[in-house]
């Protein structure tokens, strides 16, 4: 079994007022900040691309080689930008962090700010969470007094501004490029790539855009070094994170343990699923991952493993379904908040989220016959890869991996002439 719970990012988060910086400094907090800035910037690059850290947002991306990419010759300003949208069904990792200890994420940024070179840093907080919002600002204000922000850092002649930005509560601008033009003021659509924003981000100028896990390990990998975080994990996907457990489990919450861990093992640190009831699907990374079942509880919870068994890492936000769940309600409830939450820019995306509605809801209901089932993986083959962002690909996800698990389900609802569950039973999409 692998060494359960390595409790970094997460360790103090049951500490009475974790979150000021009196406890944040208590624990040693800002040292990390010390020694990186007695180092050269390209140096501190380098610590990260060693530690073999990749994001935390979802695609893991290696983050060392993100911020390679910004050109240093260019004289334009560079900018930082965290990606705190957190909006992806089931993922609530990010949030909680923030609020028990945010000073863990504002180190992270002015790290990753002078590994960049960059003097203006932006986070951007999904609108909806004023709590999350004011407390990172509160620790923003904290830093400044402190003298960690703002002119001359600890004397060392590097100036850092921070900019807490609030969204307008829109799942899209979890994506990086509609995030940038929410933040210059316009409404969140995604722009093409290329040019990725490490060329051409913010305000047209060199931008590295990383979720908030993903800079908040940034102090850990300089204060411990790059050996010591790669030394967790597997081969290629390094260090540990934090896994978010909801649905038909004992204990929900977050659970930080090392990449690689699996499903097994975090039911179990969860207590189990609830009494006399057993695992049917479950999503390793929020609703735009393809579903997995119980076939696969013993697959490595890092990139490669669940990408060898058909999915994808993503976000580590595992939701997970008894045999009391309807499968095919679940995946409706999803697809309508696709649906609805389309940014409308491109066509197969707008329309087609649209059809998989209407499809899904009339098979839901036990109405047409068993080729809508091709029909729904055929417009699931047109929405796939056409679209501008990644939004309408992970609307797919759990459409086609759920008719390759269940499609007797399927076929059961319009045998039944609509659902054959009983609603009551689950707690869940009832
Ligand atoms: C420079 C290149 N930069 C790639 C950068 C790129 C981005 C990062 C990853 O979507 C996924 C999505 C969701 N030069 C580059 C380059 N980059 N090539 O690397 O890029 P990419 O395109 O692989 O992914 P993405 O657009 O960041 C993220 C999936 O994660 N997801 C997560 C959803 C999470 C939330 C949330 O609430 N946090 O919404 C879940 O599965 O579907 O596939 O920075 O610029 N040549």
């Amino acid at each position: 079994m692998t060494d359960v719970l390595t409790p970094v990012l997460t360790n103090n988060w049951g500490d009475e007022r974790s979150w000021t910086l009196e406890a944040y400094e208590a624990q040693g907090g800002y040292g990390a900040l010390t020694k990186a800035l007695a180092m050269a910037p390209g140096d501190v690059i380098t610590a990260v691309k060693d530690s073999g850290l990749r994001g935390r947002g979802g695609a893991g991306f290696p983050t060392g080689m993100k911020w390679s990419f910004i050109p240093q010759d260019n004289p334009k300003p560079k900018y930082l930008v965290v990606n705190a949208d957190e909006s992806e069904p089931g993922t609530c990792k990010d949030m909680p962090l923030m609020m028990a200890t945010p000073h863990t994420l504002v180190e992270g940024v002015i790290i990753s700010s002078y590994a960049i070179r960059a003097h203006t840093a932006f986070i951007y907080i999904r609108g909806e969470v004023l709590h999350v919002i004011r407390r990172v600002q509160a620790a923003v204000t904290e830093a400044y007094a402190a003298g960690h922000l703002g002119k001359d850092i600890h004397g060392t002649g590097y100036d850092l501004d921070v900019v807490v930005h609030a969204g307008a509560g829109a799942y899209i601008c979890g994506e990086e490029t509609a995030l940038l033009e929410g933040l210059e003021g316009r409404r969140g659509q995604p722009r093409l790539r290329p040019p990725f924003p490490a060329v051409a981000g913010l305000y047209a100028s060199p931008t590295v855009i990383n979720n908030v896990e993903s800079i908040a390990s940034v102090p850990s990998i300089i204060e411990h070094g790059a050996e010591w975080f790669a030394s967790m994990g597997t081969e290629k996907s390094k260090g540990y994170g934090i896994f978010s457990l909801s649905g038909h489990v004992k204990t929900p919450g977050q659970y930080e343990a090392p990449l690689g861990i699996t499903l097994r093992e975090l039911i179990d640190l969860a207590g189990g699923m609830r009494d006399g009831h057993e695992l049917k699907f479950w999503t390793p990374g929020g609703s735009s991952t393809p579903l997995l079942t119980k076939e696969h509880l013993d697959v490595p919870l890092d990139f490669e493993g669940v990408g060898a068994a058909g999915s994808m890492l993503g976000t580590r936000a595992l939701q997970l379904f008894d045999e009391t769940t309807c499968v095919l309600r679940a995946v409706l409830r999803w697809t309508e908040f696709y649906k609805h939450e389309s940014c409308g820019k491109c066509t197969p995306c707008r329309e087609g989220t649209w059809w998989l509605v209407q499809t899904l809801a009339a098979l839901e209901k036990g109405q047409g016959s068993e080729s809508d089932l091709e029909l729904l993986l055929d417009q699931c083959d047109n929405i796939l890869g056409r679209s501008f962002c990644a939004l309408a690909d992970g609307a797919t996800s759990p459409i086609s991996s759920s008719i390759q698990y269940f499609r007797d389900e399927y076929l059961a609802h319009l045998t039944h002439g609509g659902c054959p569950f009983d609603p009551a039973a689950s707690t869940l999409f009832a």
